[in-house]
């Protein structure tokens, strides 16, 4: 395995790195391969910069990246990737809503299954979120299942390892929540391997949630429409 790239996209999650750093860390050195972590910070205003600049002083294998303003979660993970240089990526929420501990499963899937592509799937899973979420997002997948593929479960989960170099060629448009379904969308039509294991996805026990449902509702019908229309 070429090492790993750890994106971890953050907007005003001060509160969640101290977490964040104990575990996640620790997890990957028990993998015994190289890997390094990318954060990207993007435009927080609680301080959550001038938190991830004291982690990286501790921890060699942090980078941090920002961006001056907030972008979006798509405009996040691209400006992550840019600087990823792991033959391998994995994109992670801070909050620990995926435990980290989850990675080495992804992992052992790549290896056995020769896959491109294994995404985390709480619907194969257990989710233990408040049921409207649990059913906006059933539905939102709903409608990918029928665009895309039916076989898979989790077009909107952001946990995923991914082959680098198939995810840096593909022309990344999203800036927001929808990337997740955008890049799955890329694997699946270039005909890479995808497959699915059962993750465990959590409500966030600190912070606050930084997704605004009908804004995203709205990004997830124009990525549809794209897909479409294949434009
Ligand atoms: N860089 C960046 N990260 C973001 C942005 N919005 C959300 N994130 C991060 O993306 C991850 C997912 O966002 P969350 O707010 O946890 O969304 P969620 O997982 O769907 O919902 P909850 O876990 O219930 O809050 C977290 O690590 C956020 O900090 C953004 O605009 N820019
Ligand atoms: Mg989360």
């Amino acid at each position: 395995m070429a090492g790993l790239s750890v994106i971890v996209p953050c907007r005003d999650e001060k509160e969640a790195l101290p977490a964040l750093q104990g575990q996640l860390f620790t997890e990957l050195e028990n993998l015994k391969i190289p890997f390094e972590v990318v954060f990207v910070d993007d435009g927080s205003r609680d301080g959550t910069g001038e938190a991830l600049r004291a982690l990286a002083a501790e921890q060699p294998r942090a980078k941090i990246l920002e961006h001056a303003r907030n972008r979006g979660l798509g405009a996040a993970i691209r400006t992550g990737l840019a600087a990823a240089s792991g033959g391998w990526v994995v994109v992670l929420d801070a909050d620990l809503s995926f435990h980290p501990r989850q990675i080495r499963a992804l992992l052992e899937e790549q290896r056995d299954a020769d896959a491109d592509c294994v995404c985390g799937s709480p619907f194969l899973g257990r989710l233990e979120i408040p049921s409207w979420r649990l059913w906006s997002s059933r539905l939102v997948n709903a409608g990918y299942r029928l665009i895309l593929s039916p076989r898979l479960t989790a077009y909107t989960s952001i946990f995923r390892l991914y082959r680098a170099e198939a995810l840096k060629s593909f022309p990344i448009r999203s800036e927001g929540f929808e990337i997740n379904a955008e890049l799955l969308a890329f694997f699946l039509r270039r005909g890479l391997k995808v497959m699915e294991i059962p993750a465990l996805l959590t409500s966030r026990v600190c912070g606050r949630s930084k997704i605004r449902p009908f804004h995203e509702l709205a990004r997830h019908v124009r990525l549809a429409f794209r897909l479409l229309s294949g434009s």
